[in-house]
Order: structure tokens, then sequence, then C-alpha cells
């Protein structure tokens, strides 16, 4: 009998059971399969770059292989494995950003897609000296695209980078050549080094992965959350519920799963059409139900408080509630095993994106050009499958948890107006003098997925708390701030968790001591905040008390992440073990030599309690050299 408490949160625990009961295959069926992993992957050892390999390097020195056949070393095949991590993380962060970029450019008056925040439209063309007087908002709308979408493949010169970007940190970038030039130049320069007979130094390959990391928080991700407040508005705190309990016995379930807004803000729309609605009541059902999953949940929520159903380990087990009509999707993170596991029960899987088609799924591809058509379709065909539903399989755990979200930085400048003088309204000051003032120790980034390696949430959850009781501010995205919400980190009422000062700071702006700050693209709000008050105080980055951690990661977005995180200066804590351990020189360089390159490094370390006293260590160290 397998020891379930050890690999998921208390409530799941009998989902997976179920799961087991009904025949239906789980992520942890799977890796009991998987066994032993490779030992040359883990280390980052294999390399597959050509066709006279693959090539696998003995991880013990003088027994078997020291170098690829054509040459490479250990240090080459583990920097250039890591390289491309870093170029598909970049690609589907900046790919999302295009997408929401090209929409802006469709977006019509009386279109599916409006611009919906103005003033941020026009704040953005005046940064890109647009001119923005008499001239309609959809023309600026149109040019403020363009401009963006010249970022993808700008023919010279550098990459265009918001004015957060201190300028200390824009030299220190140009001095070490790490300046980014596009975002798709920068993916296909890691291509082609890391092609056979290319790029054969690792801390070359690896300066190069900091170079198309910073494009990708920098100006994909950056792009992609600003120009989606742009059409979708600002998100503001609001209040709303979290994890499997908000699937509803009586209602048409629709679980929205994957990344890009452009999907679920219009399937948002189409689940409270009165046409739709009506259909579903006439197929017997209360309503419709909308729980949003993963990074797509988190955008959901920011924007409509929408219920979030859980996070990335929790994909499978939604469907085995047997309360699922629809699991749609659009792109990553999606397990191609729900193609499978929803037939076990009624469940339709639906994919919509030409980027994921999953064999065995439902394909109806989301038309941006009829998008409240497409959508409404998509919704249609979750309707009609309530009448398919086996009630007397269903299990909807009865764990929620109430939580705030919303976080955006105007939103959090908002709460500090509550205490700032009249002259520092509408700014970061009064943030700025709770850190300097001791009441907020320092902020820490809680962020990235959940591993099955770890007990689902575990590290997240240690960690934030273990933070927040010695006075750090904690800021979350991703599947990290569904883990915070699911725990009651996120409400206000956390703050009793907190230390003394911290408590105080968070009565008085009225927020918890966890802020839930969206998706992973929305990292972005992070960088911004953190470029925004070094400017305030007139320092780079790396002088803050600032502290990033993954400590659940798993894909290859959260090395992007990681990675551009270290090129801003805020050090990172990574509680998976990058696939880099084959080679002492990448790990000497991603933990040690690259501080003197950014200003910060990576730390690894698996023990939670372990990452939040380091990194109270690490803020106490940025404040005493700031003398605050
Ligand atoms: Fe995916 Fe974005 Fe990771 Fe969650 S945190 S598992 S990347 S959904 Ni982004
Ligand atoms: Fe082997 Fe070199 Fe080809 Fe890699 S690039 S597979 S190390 S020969």
């Amino acid at each position: 009998m397998r020891e379930y408490e050890n690999l998921v949160n208390g409530d799941m625990v009998s989902l997976i059971k179920k799961g087991e009961k009904d025949g239906a295959e789980t992520i942890w069926d799977r890796m009991e399969k998987m066994k032993t992993q490779c030992g040359f992957g883990v280390k980052g050892l294999c390399c597959r770059n050509c066709a006279m390999g693959p090539c696998r390097i003995s991880p013990v020195a003088g027994k078997g292989a020291d170098k690829g056949l054509c040459g490479a070393t250990a240090d080459v095949i583990v920097s250039r494995n890591f390289a491309r991590m870093v170029a598909a993380g970049t690609a589907a962060h900046s790919d999302h950003a295009r997408g929401i970029i090209h929409l802006l450019h469709k977006a019509e008056p009386n279109g599916d897609y409006i611009i919906k925040n103005s003033e941020k439209l026009k704040k953005l063309a005046e940064q890109w000296d647009i001119d923005t007087k008499c001239k309609d908002i959809y023309e600026i709308g149109r040019q403020v695209s363009e401009t963006a979408l010249n970022n993808f493949g700008k023919p010279f010169g550098e990459i265009t980078l918001p004015k957060t970007v201190p300028n200390v940190r824009k030299d220190l970038w140009r001095k070490e050549k790490i300046m980014p030039r596009a975002i798709d130049r920068e993916v296909v320069s890691i291509m082609h080094a890391t092609h056979i007979g290319c790029m054969a130094d690792a801390n070359e390959m690896l300066k190069m992965s900091l170079r198309t990391a910073i494009s990708d928080g920098w100006s994909g991700s950056y792009m992609g959350t600003f120009i989606s407040d742009i059409l979708f508005d600002t998100p503001k705190a609001t209040k709303t519920e979290s994890n499997l309990a908000v699937l509803e016995k009586d209602q048409v379930n629709i679980v929205l799963h994957g990344h890009e807004p452009s999907l679920s803000e219009m399937i948002v729309l189409a689940v409270s059409d009165p046409e739709l609605i009506a259909k579903a009541k006439e197929l017997g059902a209360q309503g419709i139900n909308l729980v949003g999953m993963c990074c797509t949940g988190n955008e959901l929520s920011m924007r409509h408080g929408t219920k979030n159903g859980g996070n990335f380990l929790q994909q499978e087990l939604a469907v085995i509630t047997g309360a699922v009509e629809a699991v749609i999707v659009d792109v990553q993170c999606i397990f191609p095993s729900l193609a499978e596991l929803s037939k076990k029960y009624h469940t339709k899987f639906i994919t919509t994106s030409p980027c994921a088609r999953i064999e065995g799924s439902d394909y109806i591809e989301f038309d941006e050009n009829i998008a409240y058509e497409s959508a409404k379709k998509i919704v249609l065909s979750a309707i009609e499958n309530y009448k398919n539903r086996n009630k007397e399989n269903v299990y909807i755990p009865d764990n929620k948890t109430s939580f705030m979200v919303g976080y955006s930085v105007e939103t959090i400048v908002e709460h500090l107006d509550k205490v700032a003088q009249e002259n520092e309204k509408g700014t970061l000051m009064p943030l700025i003098k709770a850190i300097t003032g001791g009441s907020i120790r320092g902020i820490a980034a809680l962020v990235g997925c959940n591993n099955p390696r770890i007990k689902q949430d575990y590290n997240h959850i240690q960690i934030a708390q273990k933070l927040i009781e010695n006075n750090v501010l904690v800021i979350a995205t991703g599947c990290s701030a569904t883990a915070l919400a699911k725990a009651g980190l996120a409400n206000k009422e956390a703050s009793k968790f907190a230390g003394n000062k911290l408590k105080g700071i968070c009565e008085a702006l009225d927020i918890p001591p966890v802020l839930h700050m969206g998706s992973c693209v929305d990292i972005s709000r992070i960088l911004q905040l953190a470029g925004e008050t070094a400017n305030l105080l007139n320092v780079d980055i790396s002088a803050l008390p600032l502290a990033g951690s993954a400590p659940e990661w798993m894909s290859e977005k959260a090395v992007a992440i990681g990675m551009y995180v270290i090129a801003s200066g805020i050090d990172a804590w990574l509680g998976v073990i990058p696939q880099v351990t084959g080679s002492d020189k990448v790990v000497s360089f991603l933990t040690n030599e690259v501080e003197e390159i950014t200003g910060s490094k990576f730390f690894v370390e698996t023990d939670p309690i372990n990452t939040a006293n380091q990194i109270i260590e690490r803020i106490d160290m940025k404040r005493s050299r700031l003398g605050i």
C-alpha cells in the first residue's frame, strides 16, 4: 500500500484512492513505474545534439567516457543542456506574450477584444515615444502592438527595456555583454550555439543563457503582463476560494487549465451568457461553474475573482472527482495523460491550441477572429456533457479556503496610500519606509510549480510560514501562490501567523502577509516592484533585501525565470536540484561566480526550513550593507 500522505496535501489523498478504485492512472502511478531515474540525465551528462551520439559522460572520474565523440566535455554538455532549457522556457513565456500582443493589434471598439485600460496603454505608448495626442485609442494600440512585436525580432541594437530597469543594471548588462538584442534572436542564438561544433565554454554558455533569460523576464513576460492589463484591465484586490472543493455538485463544472488569457477571458464571458445558462438549466443543472487551474486559474482569479480549483498536481484529481464536464486547455503544463484519464469518466478533454494538440482529446480550435463564438461553442460542448455524468461516482472533497488575490503593483500602491503622506501618495515610498524602518524585514517571492518528487505544496507552505513569522513579506505567483492560497496564508486573517511587525503593517494596509500577484508570466509584476523600489532608493536591485525561491519547480519556464531573477540581482533558491551536477564548473558558476557578475546567485536547498533561514540570513546581510 502506497504512503499517499507523503505525496499530496491531506485532502487530496481521498481522491487518489478514488482514482485507484476507478482504475484511473495518475502521475504517482507513473512515477512508481519510472523507478530509478537515469543517472546520466539527472546530472545533465547525456548529449543527443548530433547523430554521432547519444554520448554520455561517466559521472565517475577515471571510469568510462570523459568526452563525447566530438570531444565535448561534461562542462560543455551540461551547460548546453541547461541553456536549451532556458531557451525553451523563454520561448514558452514569450510566445504567450506574442499572442497577447497580436490580440492588441486585433482589438476593436465593438470587437470581442477591447481595450479596457487606455490609461495603461497611453503610459506605455509615451514610454515608447508613440504620439498619443489626437489619436484614436485603437490606433495607439496598434502602434504599441507593432513596437512590442519588434522586440521579438528587432534587427539591430538592444531590446527595448521598461524604465523600471535601473540604469546601473542596464550598464552592468552591457558591460558583461548580456544585454539582450531581441527575444527570438536570443532563443535562436542558443539553439545555434548548442549545435554540434559551436559553444564549448561552459561559462560563456551560461552567460548567453542569462542574456536570453533577461529577454524573457524584462521583455517577453513583462510585455505579456502589461498588455494583458491593457486589454483585460489591471487586477484589483478581490476575495475568492481555492481547492477542488470549489467544484459544485449540481452545476456544470468546467475546469479551465493552461496559461493564456486570450482563451480564458472569452470563456469567462461565455459562461455568463444567458443562452448558455438556460441550456445548462434545461439539462437539469443549476448553473455553470467555472473553475480555474494552474496559471489560467491565477489569471482568472486575479481579474475576475474566479474560483481556483488548484495547482499543477491537481489536474488529474479534478477529473477523478467525476464531477467535471470538461477540462478546457490551451497551452503549457497540461498532462497528455488527461486524454486517457478523461475517458474513464464522462469528462470531455477539450484542447484548443494548434500549439498543444493532444491525441485522444476533443480538439475545438479557438479562433481569435470569432473569439466569443468559439468560446461559446466550447462551453456548449461542456454543457451538453452534463447528462452523461455518473452521479453515483461523484466525490468532491470538502476543503476549500478563501483567499485574497489581485495584487498588481498598482493595487499594492493603492493599499500603501492608506498610510502614505500626501507627497508620497501613488508611490511605493511607504513600502520602502516600512522596509528601511524594519517593520518589513525583507520581501521574498515564492514562485513556480509543484513537482511529484516533493510532497505537494509542502515546501511552499513551510517556507512561507517561516518567512512571515520572521517579518518577511511574501509575494507569490503561479502554482506557489495557489499552494499558499489553499493553505490559508493568502487571506487577511493569516496575519496572525506573521511576526508582530509584519502583522502590524498588514493590518495597517489591510493586506494578507502573502500577496498573490498572479500567474508565472506575472513574475514581471515582481520585477516591476523590485525595479521601482530600487529606482526610488537610487540603488541597484541587487542591493535590496529581496529574495526569490522556486521550491518545487519542474518546468523549463522555471529555469528561465531563475536565470532572469539572478540576472536582475535577486538571489534565487531552488528546492529541486537542477540537472547540472555533472559539471562542477556549471554548479560553481551558478552558485558562486555568477554573483561577481550580477550581484546574486543560486542557492540549492531541498530543506524548506533551511531555505527560509538562508533567505533571512541573506536579507539581513543586504540590510546591513544598506545600513538599515
Ligand atoms: Fe506550470 Fe504556470 Fe509551473 Fe504551475 S507554476 S506548473 S510552469 S502552471 Ni508557472
Ligand atoms: Fe556526442 Fe558531441 Fe554529438 Fe553531443 S554533439 S552527441 S557529445 S558527438
